[in-house]
């Protein structure tokens, strides 16, 4: 099971360049009203190493699925067929890319006079409010009825949908609430757009402007979000991904980057969202998993096989580092460095393990 971003923003702006500089994807269309898929290979540099020490003759890199969604306008969520299609492919993502125009261009059409990447936040952040409410809204009128039996559970979450509807009405999307692991736990269900977590990508003409006044005005704000914003130059970007590897690498240096955006991207989508890779190895195939900090083993397990979250007895981890320095799955084992772990095992980033489960 792949990990899967969505990527956001209004029309115009550059979001299909973006997905095209980071997916090689070549997808066109401005202006088009579907969303298009592409899967990405996240580039670990421990494959290697891993592979010759386990003589592997096939690997398996983590896999990122990307969607890009045709722009949201303010009134989204008003214009009931369109609107509500774009806020539902936000409810398939995990995480959210969302794309801000910090580049002019007289040509390019916009949805407002001036760039003003404060507003467009604002805007988009809006739409998905008040999707939001209304999933929160719906909730609390189901339970309103089971409530006045007086059972103190329901009025627990009633009491933490309340907090975040409040908060929806004095215009803070979920993720800045601040919410308790209660209150999270009463939102759960509702699967809130506004609670996903947000990476912002500044799309710029060319990496001159990257501290131009709009760039500089979406640090300030995403400074109190403590959120990470990617600089990538759409267009050029896009272009370059459709070279082969060495001429990227030219043109890539030539506009002023080490890395390619997708590299950029996904390192930053790792930080930003707290994903770590696992992985399993044999001598048939050397596989990367990818899941969120704190996931605890089963669930981890579940990545790799349904069943095997189910049916989860134990397991056996040894570290990326003691692998390497010790050179074989024996010699960790002499040196005691092979542990064996229960449900409540939180995995690491650069874990190798094993997983025992009843089928
Ligand atoms: N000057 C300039 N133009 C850009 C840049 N990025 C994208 N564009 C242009 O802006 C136009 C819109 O780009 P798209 O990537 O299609 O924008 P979009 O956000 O996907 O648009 P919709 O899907 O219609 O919402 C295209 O003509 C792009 O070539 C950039 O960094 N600089
Ligand atoms: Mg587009």
């Amino acid at each position: 099971m792949s990990f899967v971003c969505g990527i956001i923003g209004l029309p115009g702006i550059g979001k299909t360049s973006i997905f095209n500089a980071i997916t090689a994807a070549g997808a066109s269309g401005f202006g088009k009203d579907e969303a298009y898929r592409a899967t990405l290979q996240v580039p670990d540099r421990r494959i290697e190493p891993l592979a010759k020490i386990c003589n592997t003759l096939k690997t398996v890199p983590a896999q990122m699925e990307v969607v890009d969604i045709p722009g949201l306008k303010a009134g989204s969520t008003a214009d009931g067929g369109r609107g509500s299609k774009l806020l539902a492919h936000i409810k398939d993502v995990e995480a959210i890319i969302h794309v801000i125009r910090c580049f002019e261009d007289a040509n390019i059409p916009y949805e407002y006079n001036a760039i003003n990447p404060v507003r467009d936040i604002e805007t988009v952040d809006l739409e998905m409010i008040v999707a939001d409410a209304q999933t929160v809204r719906n909730k609390m009128d189901r339970l309103a009825k089971k409530a006045r039996t007086g059972d103190v559970d329901i009025r627990r979450i009633l009491a933490s949908l309340e907090k975040v509807t409040s908060g929806f009405d004095s215009g803070l999307p979920a993720r800045k609430m601040n919410l308790n692991d209660r209150d999270i736990a009463a939102v759960y269900d509702c699967n809130l757009l506004s609670l996903k977590p947000v990476l912002y990508v500044a799309n710029l003409r060319s990496p001159a402007d990257s501290a131009n006044a709009h760039v500089a005005a979406l640090r300030k704000l995403l400074e109190e979000e403590k959120a990470e914003v990617a600089l990538v130059c759409g267009r050029d970007e896009a272009e370059i991904a459709q070279l082969d590897p060495a001429d990227q690498k030219v043109f890539l240096t030539e506009l002023g980057m080490e890395e390619s955006s997708m590299e950029r991207l996904i390192r930053a989508a790792y930080r930003t969202l707290g994903l770590v890779n696992f992985f399993t190895t044999g001598s048939k195939e050397l596989h990367v998993w990818t899941c969120r900090q704190g996931t605890k083993a089963p669930q981890a397990a579940g990545k790799i096989h349904s069943d095997m979250e189910q049916g989860f007895i134990r397991m056996e981890v040894m570290t990326y580092d003691d692998l390497i320095e010790l050179g074989s799955e024996a010699a960790v084992g002499r040196a005691g460095k092979l542990r064996i772990e229960g449900k409540d095992y939180v995995v690491k980033d650069g874990d190798i393990v094993e997983v025992r489960f009843n089928k």
